[in-house]
């Protein structure tokens, strides 16, 4: 049926498994605060209402986790990560980003990954308030990575010059993460 979206290696399931580092940050949506910093115009920080006020969207994409297992079909609601990153303004020399997240997790992606037509910064799955168990209040959502770039809890978007691996990147995960090439480890 639909093979032809299960990326090799990959298995289809069903239900939505929980994959983290097993600290689970209690963030309170009126305390949840995203900070946009480094090679930008000017630093922002973003709030609840701040991002419930800007444009909304709803993009259903395949979820693929390294560790083997892909959810199909996962219907996200948020704001487009292009118009989050807009706010700041990145300079010229912002080539890379590190994504933040309130559990201490790092994770790295080229500029240009975040502004594609279906990253979110999402605070809505399966018609529901993100649960914290996936990222609530607050995740990024980058289909065409490996889910390990989809950092949950998401507190910073930091814009460098230069690329900066992340947790699992300084760990032997592969930097790009393209899930139709096998970009697992490097
Ligand atoms: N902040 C943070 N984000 C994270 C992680 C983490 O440990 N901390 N784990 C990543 C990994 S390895 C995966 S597979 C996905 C899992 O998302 P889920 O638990 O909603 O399925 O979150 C990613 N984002
Ligand atoms: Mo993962």
């Amino acid at each position: 049926m639909s093979d032809h979206r299960i990326p090799p290696g990959q298995r289809h399931v069903t239900d939505f498994p929980v994959l983290d580092l097993g600290i689970h940050p209690d963030i309170h949506h009126e305390n949840w605060q995203l900070r946009l910093f480094g090679l930008v115009a000017q630093e922002v920080v973003l709030d609840w209402e701040q991002l419930l006020a800007m444009p909304q969207v709803q993009r259903t994409s395949d979820f693929h986790c390294v560790t083997t297992w892909t959810r199909l079909d996962v219907p996200w609601e948020g704001v487009l990560a292009r118009d989050v990153v807009n706010l700041a303004g990145p300079l010229a020399e912002a080539r890379h980003v590190t994504l933040h997240s309130y559990d201490g997790y790092t994770t790295n992606v080229p500029l240009a990954a975040l502004l594609d037509d279906d990253v979110l910064v999402a605070h809505t799955v399966d018609d529901a308030p993100l649960s914290v168990e996936h990222g609530g209040p607050v995740r990024l959502v980058l289909p065409k990575r490996y889910a390990w770039k989809s950092a949950k809890w998401l507190s910073g978007i930091e814009f460098h010059a230069e690329d900066r691996p992340g947790y699992w990147e300084v760990r032997g995960y592969h930097n790009e993460a393209d899930p139709w090439k096998e970009e697992r480890y490097s």
